[in-house]
């Protein structure tokens, strides 16, 4: 319905909730566009020098005061009935994490390390000692909650039509995770765990972004996400463990 947007393909459950609110705020910014460009043509000719050579006392009358109760009142509309409770959807509604596929994300300098809890659920101990190229997300493989995990590099899987909360933090300057295909965008901040939640609704793979400038290689910061069904997923997850 959408398509002569040229928005990415909309694939995730409140993909389209977002879309609709992002044409209502198009619609009412091209009115005031439209409205404002008439408005400034006419001022030019009315009050042309040759026309008026004397300043007036200005506005007279009602319109324009209708005008703006009118741009206040379609913003107010805007604000609370489609953008908070769109927003508070967002943040408030978290799915129980039994429920949701938990993925950490953990943003630096200029990679996307990805971070799966392995079969028992259960994170694995990370500490800053354990830190280096080959660990950059410094997990913990004596930990017993660790010895499963699966952590990747730049490529994110997860499965079709069930809630996904990302657990994303960042460990050195201000990321942001950006997946246009599930309408999200969360900036990484270090220091902060922040958790968002969606749910995919169309298989695919795709970009994951870095929508903040976060440095000289900002440009090449950037994984693919594969979202497949949950017995492709299981495999993939199965085939990652066996091979760390
Ligand atoms: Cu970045």
């Amino acid at each position: 319905m959408l398509d002569w947007l040229g928005l990415p393909v909309a694939a995730s459950a409140h993909a389209a909730d977002i879309d609709r609110l992002m044409v209502l705020v198009h619609w009412l910014m091209l009115v005031l566009f439209v409205g404002w460009s008439v408005f400034f043509v006419y001022v030019l000719v009315r009050f042309r020098a040759s026309r008026q050579p004397e300043p007036t006392a200005g506005v007279r009358g009602r319109w324009s005061t209708g005008v703006e109760v009118g741009v206040l009142v379609a913003e107010v509309v805007l604000l609370a009935f489609f953008s908070i409770p769109a927003w508070s959807a967002r943040v408030d509604s978290f799915p129980a994490e039994f429920e949701a596929t938990v993925v950490r994300v953990v943003a630096e300098q200029f990679n996307w390390n990805i971070h799966y809890p392995g079969a028992d659920g259960r994170f694995g101990r990370t500490a800053l000692a354990l830190v280096d190229v080959n660990n950059p997300l410094g997990l913990d493989r004596a930990d017993p909650a660790g010895r499963d995990d699966v952590t990747t590099v730049n490529e994110m899987h997860l499965p079709l039509g069930r809630p996904v909360i990302v657990q994303l933090s960042s460990k050195d300057v201000v990321h942001s995770l950006a997946l246009p295909q599930m309408r999200i965008k969360q900036d990484a901040i270090p220091g902060v765990v922040q958790p968002v939640w969606f749910t995919p609704t169309e298989a695919g793979q795709w970009e994951i972004v870095c929508s903040q400038l976060c440095g000289l290689a900002h440009y090449r910061m950037r994984g693919f996400y594969t979202i497949q069904s949950p017995a492709d997923f299981e495999a993939w997850l199965a085939e990652q463990r066996s091979t760390p």
